[in-house]
């Protein structure tokens, strides 16, 4: 079994959860945050069997769109000064960062 966590851009995870449910794929979502952009984004955990995660990797690679984003400067009060960015500048999003990890043991009591 593997655990497949996807970070996705908050517009599509409704899209990318509805998809999901329909090929009956169960997943978990969290509500996380970019460290570089500090904009909300959408973290999905999702088990599954390991003959299950290319077909899973199909429907994340297939609703979550890349995007260009203008970031606008951050104030450094109260923050770490080393990751200032001190003009905006453009960044491209997603369309999903996805890490595939090997589970050792799955319970559901
Ligand atoms: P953020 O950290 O807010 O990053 C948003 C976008 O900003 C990134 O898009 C990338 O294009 C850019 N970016 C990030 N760090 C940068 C840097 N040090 N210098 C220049 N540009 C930078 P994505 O690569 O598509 O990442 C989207 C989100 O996925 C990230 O949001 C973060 O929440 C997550 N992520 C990406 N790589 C990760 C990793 N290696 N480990 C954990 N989370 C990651």
């Amino acid at each position: 079994m593997k655990l497949i966590v996807a970070v996705v851009q908050d517009k599509d995870s409704n899209r990318l959860s509805n998809a999901l449910v329909e090929q009956d794929y169960r997943a978990t979502k969290l509500a996380s945050t970019g460290g570089f952009l500090r904009a909300g984004n959408t973290t999905f955990l999702i088990g599954v069997e390991d003959n299950h995660v290319q077909s899973v990797l199909d429907i994340i690679q297939d609703n979550c769109k890349t995007r260009d984003q203008l970031v606008a400067p951050v104030s450094p009060m109260g923050g770490n000064a080393d990751s200032y960015v001190p003009y905006p500048v453009e960044v491209q999003v997603g369309g999903a960062t996805v890490f595939i990890m090997q589970v050792e043991q799955f319970e559901q009591f």
